[in-house]
């Protein structure tokens, strides 16, 4: 019966998993760190996806790496914020899925990644997986699974 359990949770939709694009929070290449501060605040998301004009996926920026790129010596260089670009502190070193992907795949990269993004053959961005959207369907089996017993 836990075969037949996981072999549904194998086998449900992937594009469940998937947050489309429009909903997903981002900033663009060329926005200052002030707006992207200003995103991740008011999204509430601790790191959020980085796009170019054309909707094309090139990394990733947290509140973190903002916050690390200034630091000054004695105090936080605030005024900094104007100035740089996202491009200055982004990270492009991050894991990928195209929309056919594996749902091994997935939750393999979502053990060390809080959420994955999903590009296209030509790199344009489509959204995201969560371990949240996972957890969910998992939540859902495990639940089926128990109710399967009693
Ligand atoms: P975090 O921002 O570190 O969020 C960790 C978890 O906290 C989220 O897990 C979610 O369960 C909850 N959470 C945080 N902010 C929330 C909000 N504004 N509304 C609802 N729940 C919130 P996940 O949902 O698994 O998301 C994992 C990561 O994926 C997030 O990490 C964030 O970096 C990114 N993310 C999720 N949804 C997003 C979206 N719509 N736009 C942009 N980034 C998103």
């Amino acid at each position: 019966m836990v075969s037949v359990q996981i072999q549904a949770f194998l086998e449900s939709k992937l594009n469940e998993f998937i947050i489309p694009s429009e909903k997903v929070a981002h900033v663009q290449l060329g926005n200052s760190l002030e707006h992207a501060l200003l995103v991740l605040t008011k999204s509430g998301y601790s790191s959020v996806p980085v796009l170019d004009a054309q909707f094309k996926l090139h990394g990733l920026i947290s509140s973190a790496m903002i916050t690390e790129s200034i630091l000054g010596l004695e105090r936080i260089e605030f005024e900094k914020l104007s100035d740089k670009k996202v491009e200055d502190v982004m990270t492009s070193e991050i894991p990928r899925l195209l929309p056919n992907f594996q749902l091994e795949k997935m939750v393999d990269l979502l053990v060390n990644h809080p959420f994955i993004c999903v590009e296209d053959h030509d790199g344009f961005f489509e959204g995201i997986v969560t371990r949240r959207a996972l957890l969910k369907q998992l939540n859902r089996q495990i639940h089926k699974l128990i109710h399967l017993k009693q």
